[in-house]
């Protein structure tokens, strides 16, 4: 097995548990509209961009909205979206996040950010985990989301590092297609079923020793 090179984190539901503040606030926004959404359509909406959750949300709507609306609703939704992390701090990273990026700190791995989220850099600063990251790739700049793997190869690139030698952390089924079709080591967080893709599955960041494994090769 080669011995990897950098690491490339997702951020919702990997270091952070703003997963559940996108759910609330899209919960929100569909019961405001009288839409049925529930946590298995959210499992959908996990990883893909603003725009393409809204649309996964309104195929229960009997209504067609315009595109100015579809506009005005994401807008509504990153509002309560924002309000719910202004709150955050370093006492939200998920259990084991914040040691296991200061170990791959310690040990020189390149670190980046490959969140689709464009309010990603806010949460990292609140969070208190900015000045840990090499690279956060620009959401905004990215063409086509996960399951396409663009943006975990511009964040390889500009990390420097050959996507074989880079390891990426998701816990979105989007991701992990994404980062196989990088060509890049699959590490899943969470349900082993939703992730079947993934090369490991770990239920959560608390013990991260299958990880560091990759990055000594022992
Ligand atoms: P925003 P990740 C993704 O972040 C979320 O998983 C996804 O649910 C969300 O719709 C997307 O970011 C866009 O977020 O509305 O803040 O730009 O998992 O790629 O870190
Ligand atoms: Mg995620």
């Amino acid at each position: 097995m080669p011995v990897y090179k950098a690491a490339i984190f997702d951020l919702d539901g990997v270091i952070a548990d703003t997963a559940r503040f996108h759910y609330l606030a899209w919960k929100k926004l569909a019961d405001e509209l009288g839409i049925y959404f529930d946590e298995k359509i959210n499992e959908r909406l996990k990883g893909i961009g603003r725009m393409e959750s809204l649309e996964i949300i309104l195929e229960k709507s009997p209504r067609i909205f315009s595109k100015e609306e579809k506009e005005f609703l994401a807008e509504k939704k990153n509002g309560y979206y924002k309000e719910m992390i202004e709150k955050i701090t370093h006492q939200d990273l998920l259990p084991g996040a914040g040691e296991l990026l200061c170990t791959l700190k310690d040990w020189g791995i390149k670190i980046a950010l490959a969140s689709a989220s464009k309010n990603a850099p806010l949460v990292l600063k609140n969070l208190g985990i900015a000045g840990l990251f090499d690279y956060v790739v620009d959401a905004a700049r990215i063409k086509k989301g996960k399951p396409d793997p663009e943006i975990f190869l511009v964040a390889a690139e500009n990390l420097g590092i050959n996507a074989s030698e880079c390891v990426g952390i998701e816990d979105s089924a989007a991701g992990i297609e994404a980062i196989k079709r990088a060509g890049m080591f699959a590490v899943g967080i969470g349900n082993p079923e939703v992730l079947k893709n993934a090369d490991i599955v770990l239920r959560d960041l608390k013990d991260f020793r299958e990880i560091l494994k990759l990055f000594c090769g022992s």
